[in-house]
């Protein structure tokens, strides 16, 4: 923070958004405070302009930037007409669930002219994170990186990066995606799709209107950049790939990875990768496209455009920068591909950044993931897969049914009674196969049930992806924790043949990981944080139609393994 207010006010740098620091001390923990200022902004893009949600008029929103073990204070005022809350997406919130922003879950929304200040302490991770709305569709564009360095004095894990540059992800609408979310929820059909992706909020010039609004990664020959990728899309998930580059993923969900190069890399919305990028040791004659389009695996009508940023060399102004190379990505419908890029990810697993996989299981776990219907209501004629159903989707069969108070303080209060169910299902009251002929009646129930679970539980959880109205990919997004992925495959698990096949020296360690399209994943975690973490699949679409569920994890006995009591300023309904 080598730089002066005043000189930042010279630069016109907005201060709402400026990280003003209290403590900085080498090896001590610092207090970052920022100011998220909720307003609406005329942003143009595809030559269409939208007033959209924003933070402090950013679009993408604010970085934060953080080391190891540092406190933030987050102060979220809002400003707009729409109900706010912010979720800190893969910070763990030890103990300070009610920071997690879910709406409804750990926290009531911040109303129209109310203010929540997030107060919180990064434990045990760095890397990159996100931060986004989470409340209904807002999140699509009101959305940033996190960014947090190891501690002062540890270095990482692999070469130093010359330069970071985060990549975010997005989806970009003409319309308005609240309008989008409650036109579909009215009409039961699938919402309409986006018009664009986006890389820091530009689609870049493979769409019409959109050469101007193009990122530009400006290089030098010979060095090596981290790129912090986050993919913030709405609905999609995305290969991406740099022409004539290939990158190296050492990070994944903020936990260090065993290196590995690749061509190309899947990202499901909720995940982050870091990756470098070795630079050509002489300026090539060229310019590079850096692309991203979705992999696709449902049914339902997608947005099959691709976004693409140019990575450029630095060049003496003599050299030409043409021709502009483009990467070849997968087929949108590449499953063989997504498999076997998936199956190559490892936890770094050193003394330093140990793979901590529970090796002991309390509670096994058993939830089918998938679509299905809900009736159409008399008189109206609807847009689900008939005509007289609406699209929904379920865990156990059961869609989540949003409560209209938070959830963790109804627990911490001990008033949960007509709030919420403690008995979510374990397994599918009525097994099928899951992944064959699917059944006739194709049905949700419906409810607000959770799983209870004593402080410190080893638990297990096979993820079983169902073929009802279609086989799809489910990235599964779980607040509180990471777990580790240590088994995947096609079909119905088995659970006689395949837990002999699990790894458990170095799985993957994150906090979303894509349920196979026709096939199931195991996760394993430790319940070490009390408070109420939602789980939920990171399509939006998805969560919208109940694709949700909670975990309440209790108090533990010690003081510091109990849930901190709420901030003063905590959003009431
Ligand atoms: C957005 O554009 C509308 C119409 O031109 C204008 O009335 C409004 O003030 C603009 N809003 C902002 C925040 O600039
Ligand atoms: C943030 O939370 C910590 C832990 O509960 C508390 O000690 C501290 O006073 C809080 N800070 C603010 C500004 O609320
Ligand atoms: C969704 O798309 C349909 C068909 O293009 C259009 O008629 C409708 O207005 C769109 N809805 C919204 C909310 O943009
Ligand atoms: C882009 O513009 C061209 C020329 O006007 C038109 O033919 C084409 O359909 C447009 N493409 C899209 C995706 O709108
Ligand atoms: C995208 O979908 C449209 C409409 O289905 C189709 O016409 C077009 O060829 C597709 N584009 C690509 C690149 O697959
Ligand atoms: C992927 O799509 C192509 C073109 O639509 C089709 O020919 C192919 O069978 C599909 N592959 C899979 C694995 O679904
Ligand atoms: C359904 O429509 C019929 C005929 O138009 C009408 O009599 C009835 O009241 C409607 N029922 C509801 C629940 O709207
Ligand atoms: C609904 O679908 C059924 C079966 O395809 C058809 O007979 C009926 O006319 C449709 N109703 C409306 C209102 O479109
Ligand atoms: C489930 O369905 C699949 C695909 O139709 C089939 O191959 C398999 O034998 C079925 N499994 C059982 C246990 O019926
Ligand atoms: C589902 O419907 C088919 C065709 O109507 C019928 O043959 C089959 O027995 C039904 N299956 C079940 C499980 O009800
Ligand atoms: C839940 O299911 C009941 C019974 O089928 C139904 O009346 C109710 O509308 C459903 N609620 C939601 C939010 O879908
Ligand atoms: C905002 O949240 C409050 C509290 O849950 C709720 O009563 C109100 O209806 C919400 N307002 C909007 C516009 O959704
Ligand atoms: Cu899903």
């Amino acid at each position: 923070m080598g730089f002066s207010v005043a000189g930042m006010i010279q630069l016109g740098i907005s201060l709402a958004a400026v990280c003003l620091l209290a403590i900085a001390e080498p090896g001590h923990a610092a207090t970052r405070h920022y100011t998220f200022d909720i307003n609406l902004q005329n942003v143009t893009r595809l030559c269409h302009t939208k007033s959209m949600v924003t933070v402090n008029g950013q679009f993408p929103g604010p970085k934060i930037m953080a080391r190891e073990g540092d406190r933030l204070l987050i102060k979220v005022v809002n400003h707009v007409q729409n109900n706010m809350s912010i979720h800190w997406h893969g910070i763990r919130q030890l103990r300070s669930g009610w920071a997690d922003g879910p709406a409804y879950i750990t926290q009531c929304p911040i109303q129209t002219g109310q203010s929540y200040v997030y107060n919180y302490t990064i434990v045990g991770q760095r890397g990159t994170l996100w931060w986004h709305a989470h409340i209904s569709w807002l999140r699509s564009t009101v959305y940033g990186p996190i960014i947090i360095l190891p501690k002062l004095g540890v270095p990482y894990p692999f070469q130093k990066p010359y330069k970071e540059v985060p990549i975010l992800f997005g989806e970009w609408f003409n319309t308005d995606t609240e309008a989008i979310i409650n036109q579909a929820t009215i009409t039961g059909g699938g919402p309409n799709v986006s018009d664009a992706y986006t890389i820091n909020g530009l689609p870049g010039p493979l769409y019409n209107c959109s050469a101007k609004d193009t990122f530009k990664l400006k290089v030098k020959p010979g060095k090596t950049y981290m790129l912090r990728l986050i993919n913030a899309a709405l609905n999609d998930e995305l290969f991406f790939s740099i022409a004539n580059h290939s990158l190296t993923i050492v990070d994944a969900d903020a936990v260090y990875v065993k290196p590995f190069t690749t061509d190309v890399i899947l990202i499901t919305p909720g995940q982050t990768y870091n990756v470098l990028l070795k630079t050509k040791p002489v300026h090539p004659n060229a310019a590079f496209f850096m692309a991203a389009r979705p992999y696709v695996t449902g049914q339902g009508t997608f947005d099959n455009s691709t976004v693409a940023g140019i990575l450029e060399y630095d060049h003496p102004s003599h050299v030409k920068t043409h021709p502009i190379f483009k990467p070849t990505l997968p087929a949108l419908n590449d499953t063989a591909y997504a498999t076997k890029f998936t199956n190559k990810l490892r936890s770094l697993g050193s003394k330093q950044f140990p793979a901590n996989v529970p090796l002991k299981v309390d509670r096994q776990f058993f939830f089918t993931v998938g679509l299905g219907t809900n009736p159409c209501p008399k008189n109206q004629t609807c847009q689900g897969p008939t005509n007289s159903t609406k699209f929904a989707a379920s865990i156990n069969n059961i869609s989540f049914v949003m409560p209209t108070t938070a959830l963790l303080q109804s627990h911490y209060t001990g008033q949960s009674n007509g709030v919420y169910s403690p008995y979510f299902p374990m397994s599918p009251l009525i097994p099928f196969n899951y992944t064959g002929t699917p059944p006739n009646n194709t049905m949700v129930s419906n409810g607000t049930k959770l799983t209870v679970l004593p402080f410190n539980t080893s638990v297990e959880l096979i993820m079983q992806d169902t073929s009802i109205l279609g086989a799809e990919s489910h990235p599964l997004h779980l607040h509180g924790f990471n777990f580790f992925v240590v088994g995947q495959g096609f079909g119905n698990f088995d659970k006689t043949k395949d837990p002999a096949k699990f790894n458990l020296v170095d799985p993957v360690e994150r906090n979303t990981v894509g349920v196979p399209s026709g096939g199931w994943v195991a996760i394993r975690f430790l319940a070490d944080n009390p408070g109420v973490w939602f789980m939920h699949c990171h399509l939006e679409v998805h969560t919208s139609w109940g694709l949700k569920m909670a975990w309440v994890v209790l108090d533990g006995k010690l003081p510091n393994q109990k849930v901190l009591p709420p901030p003063a300023d905590l959003p009431k309904c």
